[in-house]
């Protein structure tokens, strides 16, 4: 005749396994919404730098329209960035440059102008 026996550790909070041997990895499931996350006991860090977020668990989006980025256009925020829709006439990252595509064609326009 066998006898079984069966023993179940409770663990300490953070542990896992039959003898609570295991640190649970609480950075499974990508916690930190893309940003480095550390493995700590019973709990994890995030370090969002690069994100373009913010927070606890980098969840709170930066807005990098705040500073008023483009100089001759509208800013669109954009995950860790922002994007310029420039005005007429302007371009460069920042809309700070006059579009030379523009002048060309303005110039263009004026020499057949005065051909004609
Ligand atoms: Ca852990
Ligand atoms: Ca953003």
């Amino acid at each position: 005749m066998f006898v079984f026996q069966f023993y179940k550790c409770q663990c300490a909070p953070g542990y896992q396994g039959n003898k609570c041997e295991e640190d649970i990895d609480e950075c499974l499931g990508d916690p930190c919404n893309g940003g480095k996350c550390t493995n700590l006991l019973n709990a994890f860090q995030c370090d969002c730098e690069g994100t373009g977020f913010i927070g606890d668990t980098c969840n709170i989006n930066i807005n990098e329209c705040a500073t008023s980025p483009c100089e001759r256009g509208n800013c669109t925020d954009t995950p860790g960035s922002y994007q310029c829709d420039c005005d007429a006439g302007w371009c460069g990252t920042n809309c700070q440059r006059e579009d030379p595509c523009q002048s060309v064609r303005s110039l263009i326009i004026s020499s057949s102008m005065i051909m004609i």
